[in-house]
């Protein structure tokens, strides 16, 4: 098995994996607690316990194997999107690597990837409690950067003991550390800059769009082809002005790939990719695994899925577990009718729905575009996005229509009430400069 499957984010358990997570945890809790339990439960509890967690859209399950088999696992657990700090921040919760298992550095891999997909998915902070017995875990976490904060312990029952726990956290850069291997140095934060991370106003991200056409960065209107603005021909130089613009994603749609159902345009990514400094992620034209894990191995950090999100969401459930926090739905909808094939094609689904489902197959975020608004300059359908970010628990970005500055505090806005909403893409009003990207990161943080 190769190192990048040595964490996985699992979406269904086979019965042998069932097993072997189990006899993990069993062993995990004689060892010195787990999941809140000193003694085993049994085996029943514990299979109900994984079979039900994996039914909850919230809760993430990632496992850490060792030739193959689960040794480990950990949980991501998004809050409800109630405010705007719930909205940055996701826990971390019952991480433990099995007696039998431990020293070869699998505790760390699992922190890294788990601590990477919640990077991928936006979240800035992340918090997890330890039960102060734990010190092989405690190191871990400080090693890997997590802060111990509060001066008092909280304290839990656990049978008929009394358990003291610490609070940890960490403060999520954007930038994707290097790719899992089982030891890496650590980050440390300073209190200053989780002080200087505002709780009471989670900024907006904004994502440049570097839309491809033959070669080229272009704009469409609507999404028609032939009508077309180009802006540069040089996709490496327009990657580097957005990154020096300050913005921390850059978003690129591969155009004539998503209308040829592969990717068309493979040169000017990659040369966007070796002239980025900040994160990417890609669309258009990815329709299969092989596509997929070759851009995410390329160095895009997320990739897109449109059509296939319609026509073959299996494949996204399979590119989600392979890929923890690395997998995007971009749901383009045409009246609310999701739109497929370069936007070509028009199906029955509604965005709603199919945000469930995506939800569901275990997409890192969701883009929302409405096409009948992209590229207009007339403002974005906010009411909409506020729909479906508040229809999902996972992040919603916003596409499609901003023109100005006013559009953006209108999104800032709405996203004090539908703290889902995660940003924004922007387009057309960056390129013709009606939109400064100084002015619009202020509006938006
Ligand atoms: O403008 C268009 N006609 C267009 C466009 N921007 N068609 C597809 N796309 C983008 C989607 C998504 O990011 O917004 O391509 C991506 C989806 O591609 P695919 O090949 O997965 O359907």
């Amino acid at each position: 098995m190769s190192k990048s499957k040595l964490v996985q984010r699992v979406l269904s358990l086979t019965e042998d994996d069932l097993q072997a997570l189990c006899e993990a945890a069993d062993a995990a809790i004689l060892d010195g607690g787990g999941f809140g339990w000193v003694q085993p439960q049994g085996r029943q509890v514990l299979e109900r316990y994984f079979k039900g967690l994996l039914l909850v859209p919230e809760r993430m399950l990632f496992v850490v194997r060792l030739k193959g088999e689960i040794v480990g696992c950990a949980q991501l657990v998004r809050a409800p999107r109630n405010n705007e700090c719930q909205a940055m921040c996701i826990t971390l919760m019952h991480l433990f690597v099995a007696p039998y298992a431990r020293n070869r550095g699998l505790g760390s891999a699992l922190l890294h990837e788990v601590e990477n997909a919640a990077r991928s998915m936006g979240f800035r902070v992340m918090n997890m409690d330890v039960p102060d017995t734990q010190t092989a875990a405690i190191n871990l976490f400080q090693k890997a950067g997590f802060q111990h904060w509060g001066t008092h312990p909280h304290f839990a029952r656990m049978g008929d003991q009394t358990v003291s726990g610490l609070f940890f956290t960490k403060l999520l850069d954007t930038v994707r550390s290097a790719p899992v291997e089982p030891s890496f140095s650590p980050q440390v934060e300073t209190p200053d800059m989780i002080a200087s991370s505002p709780a009471s106003s989670r900024p907006l991200t904004l994502y440049p769009a570097i839309d491809l056409k033959d070669g080229a960065c272009v704009r469409l209107r609507r999404g028609e082809m032939d009508d077309a603005t180009v802006y540069s021909d040089d996709p490496a130089a327009q990657a580097r002005a957005w990154c020096d613009a300050g913005f921390k994603w850059l978003h690129a749609v591969d155009l004539n790939g998503a209308f040829a159902g592969q990717s068309a345009n493979a040169p000017a990514v990659q040369a966007i990719l070796n002239a980025a400094t900040v994160p990417m992620q890609l669309g258009g034209g990815l329709r299969d695994m092989k596509a997929i894990s070759s851009w995410l191995e390329a160095g895009v950090t997320r990739v897109i899925l449109g059509s296939v999100a319609v026509k073959n969401p299996a494949l996204v459930k399979e590119a989600c577990r392979a890929f923890p926090g690395r997998i995007v739905a971009g749901i383009d909808a045409r009246s609310g009718h999701v739109a497929t094939e370069g936007w070509a094609e028009v199906s029955d689904m509604q965005a709603t729905e199919l945000a469930l489902r995506m939800q569901e197959a275990g997409v890192a975020s969701i883009i929302f575009t409405e096409i009948s608004r992209d590229g207009m300059l007339d403002g974005l359908d906010i009411e909409q996005t506020v729909t479906l970010a508040n229809t999902v628990s996972v992040p919603v970005i916003a596409s499609g229509g901003v023109g100005n500055l006013e559009h953006l505090a209108a999104l800032r806005k709405a996203a004090d009430d539908a703290p889902g909403i995660e940003g924004v893409i922007v387009g057309r009003a960056l390129y013709d400069g009606r939109v400064s990207p100084a002015e619009a990161l202020k509006v938006l943080a």
